[in-house]
């Protein structure tokens, strides 16, 4: 081979190098991004707040005719894995008894660099997977006092296992029903923590038999 025709063969293998070194990078740039996501602030939406008076609802509606406001529901966001976002909600349901009914909404932001999915929730150290699918007509029955018997239900809202790619947001909501073994006036609690994977792990991230 002529010494030009290596020289150009070296400059091709070189070019070609260079190129998949290249799509290698920004590949794995993609593997490893940021995965981040975060409660917005100022997004909560709620029914019954406590700040200020609001007539309760009950279930079924038109329980409450006469309008009275016995119960209300504290929410607040909190930081529990300490790196800036809110990632958990802090419920705390003062007065309330059976069939009391409170909604709250919210948004979540994925502000991180790779697309990812709301995995599972963690309620007072309990998980919770794929809500949606398993349980949206039956709900997740809690005992929030401890005494052995269910006294509170949720209803998860849409955009549970929803992806979201860096920059989106998307609305989440529960419902909770307060049952009939609960006390008259409890003040129940609750922390609901969110927890988020990396879109292409959710799948395989889920429990076998939920
Ligand atoms: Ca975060
Ligand atoms: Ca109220
Ligand atoms: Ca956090
Ligand atoms: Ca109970």
């Amino acid at each position: 081979m002529a010494p030009i025709a290596i020289v150009a063969l070296l400059l091709l293998v070189t070019v070609s190098y260079a190129m998949w070194y290249g799509e290698l990078k920004i590949n794995g740039n993609v593997q490893t991004g940021e995965l981040d996501w975060e409660f917005v602030p100022n997004t909560v939406i709620q029914l019954d707040t406590c700040d200020f008076n609001v007539p309760d609802t009950n279930v079924p509606p038109g329980n409450n005719s006469e309008g009275k406001d016995v119960g209300c529901t504290d929410v607040q966001l909190v930081d529990t894995d300490g790196d800036g976002d809110y990632d958990a909600l802090n419920i705390t349901m003062h007065n309330v008894y059976p069939y009391y009914y409170e909604h709250i909404a919210f948004k979540v932001h994925n502000d991180g660099t790779i697309p990812l999915k709301i995995w599972r929730v963690i309620i007072d150290g309990k998980e919770y997977y794929e809500l949606n699918e398993h349980v949206l007509h039956t709900g997740v029955p809690l005992d929030l006092d401890g005494d052995g018997e269910n006294d509170t239900m949720i209803w998860w809202g849409d955009n549970f296992g929803v992806q979201l790619h860096p920059c989106e947001s998307a609305d989440i909501s529960l419902d909770i029903t307060i049952l009939q073994p609960a006390p008259e006036n409890a003040t129940l609690h609750m922390l609901i923590q969110f927890q988020a994977i990396a879109w292409n792990e959710y799948e395989s991230a889920l429990p076998t038999s939920p």
